[in-house]
């Protein structure tokens, strides 16, 4: 029943507009953070203009598109801005719940959570490699959201792991539901459900495959894998963190291979029933162009968070600081995407760049660089793209040293915006004026993006610990509700269903959390 398709190798068009060479140029991008004294953040009054789009795409491809019809309905309309993932399939399928990455799951959050169950008998550990060598990671990391969903009745919960495999559990006991299934490094992004109902599985790997796993077999099935070097040109590296995005039978996914991706998926069904697609690569384009590789003297530019996608726009951020939207409107009409909005924030911004029910952008970037752009402009922003040439609303500075700045995805929650510093704060900031209104202070790094569900905000540190926080009046520094020892550091994102919490954390487990009794 392994179904392949590489048809996308027959049908694409390409067409190199510019070369750059495909290599690195290994520079440390992370090292041990600098702990200390944090001072609070400060907002800065700029009106520092965005560069001006200076070249198109580097590359365009694109094949056929045989059966899309136009459409007038934009692909994900903002008033779904806070809403489930369709209607079909009940869960928090994808990092941050939807393709526009605000839906945080369903409450009721536990009152006073413990750990119920951990999961596997043994640490999920293995050895990878990277800039700073080989060495052993264990558990789960970032991003590494679980998706939790229902399905026939049950409750369902898939992640993948440092063990390099993609993990299925019975949510409620933590029972495997099938046997895990192994990638050839370590995955660290979160996975995708397929939010149509079909059985199928999105997921990256550092093993630089973008695979489709079915589940409807008993077993996971790889259906179909992407390769990082499927495309003309790469730049920096070959992982698939992000977590794909599927609207309409397409597929929007960033890549560490710099390119921002679509694939028409065709999914369907064999004879006996069992769940197939024939996915074709419709586009990659380059997350890049001269004007960030001038800017930033190297060519790290890799896509490591999710997409966004509002109304007919995708929106990302890459490891250059570049955070940029393509209009998809015309993909449905068998074109290519196009770049509609270009912004510097200065440095790597791995963090999904966050959209508000107003149609604002909030980005957030770590600061590694050093470059007078991020001193200057600061780490977090308030961004109106449809002020594309002056879109800076505010921005703040949250850094405190050399490999600070923030890495967790942003929450929007009424009028405050919560962003997790890596040396240690959890920032609430004025909506409107991006004023500071309080600080928590948690062991860093907080790399554990926010969890609200109604007035709760469920947040992880590195010690090991998960709180939660009243956030019922936003204007006060949020009071503790409960705090409970997961175990080692959390660097995943949790989610929420129902009453209960899962989480992996760097101690190499899985947990599961709820009210004792
Ligand atoms: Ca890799
Ligand atoms: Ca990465
Ligand atoms: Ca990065």
């Amino acid at each position: 029943m392994l179904m392949m398709s590489h048809s996308y190798k027959h049908t694409l068009i390409g067409v190199c507009l510019l070369l750059f060479a495909v290599g690195c140029s290994p520079a440390a991008t992370t090292a041990e953070l600098e702990q200390g004294a944090a001072p609070p953040a400060t907002p800065i009054t700029t009106t520092a203009p965005a560069p001006m789009p200076t070249l198109g795409p580097a590359v365009q491809r694109l094949a056929v598109f045989p059966d899309v019809e136009p459409a007038l309905a934009p692909w994900y309309p903002i008033s779904e801005v806070g809403q489930p993932y369709g209607e079909v399939v009940r869960g928090v399928l994808t990092f941050r719940g939807s393709p526009n990455r605000t839906y945080y799951g369903q409450g009721p959050v536990p009152d006073a959570p413990q750990v119920q169950w951990s999961y596997p008998g043994t640490k999920m550990c293995s050895l990878s490699s990277d800039l700073e060598g080989e060495r052993e990671w264990c558990g789960t990391g970032w991003t590494g959201q679980p998706a939790v969903w229902e399905r026939g009745g049950e409750l369902w919960v898939a992640f993948g792991a440092y063990d390099r495999k993609v993990h299925v559990l019975d949510a409620v006991t933590g029972a495997p539901r099938m046997e895990p299934f192994p990638t050839g490094d370590l995955i660290k992004g979160s996975l995708t459900v397929d939010p149509d109902g079909h059985p199928l599985i999105y997921v990256g790997s550092r093993d630089n495959q973008l695979r489709i796993l079915s589940f409807d077999t008993g077993e996971l099935v790889e259906l179909w894998s992407l390769s990082a070097y499927a495309v003309d040109q790469q730049l920096w590296n070959d992982d698939w963190d992000g977590a794909p995005a599927v609207i309409d039978d397409f597929m929007f996914v960033g890549g560490e291979n710099s390119n921002f991706h679509i694939v028409k998926l065709n999914r369907g069904y064999d004879d006996q029933g069992n769940a197939t697609v024939a996915p074709e690569l419709l586009a990659a384009m380059p997350g890049w162009d001269d004007e960030l590789l001038s800017a930033i003297g190297d060519n790290n530019v890799s896509i490591e968070g999710s997409v966004t996608i509002v109304d007919n726009t995708v929106y990302f951020g890459n490891s250059g600081g570049l955070i940029q939207g393509w209009d998809i409107e015309p993909v449905r009409r068998g074109e290519p995407p196009v770049r509609v909005f270009r912004f510097w924030i200065g440095d790597d911004t791995d963090a999904t760049v966050v959209v508000d029910d107003q149609g604002f952008l909030f980005a957030a970037a770590e600061y590694e660089r050093n470059t007078e752009r991020s001193r200057s402009l600061g780490q977090v922003v308030k961004l109106d793209p449809r002020r594309p040439d002056d879109p800076v609303v505010w921005s703040v500075d949250a850094r405190t040293g050399i490999d600070t700045g923030v890495w967790a995805t942003p929450a929007v929650h009424k009028d405050v915006v919560i962003v997790p510093t890596a040396d240690g704060r959890v920032l609430g900031l004025d909506r409107d004026s991006g004023e500071t209104r309080w600080t928590l202070r948690l062991p860093g790094p907080v790399w554990s993006s926010p969890v609200v569900i109604g007035d709760t905000l469920v947040q992880g540190d590195c010690r090991g610990l998960l709180h939660g926080f009243d956030l019922s009046d936003t204007t006060q520094q949020p009071p503790e509700l409960w705090s409970t020892i997961v175990g080692a550091c959390i660097e995943s994102t949790p989610v929420v269903w129902k009453d209960r919490i899962w989480v992996g954390t760097r101690g190499g487990f899985f947990h599961m959390l709820s009210d004792p009794g």
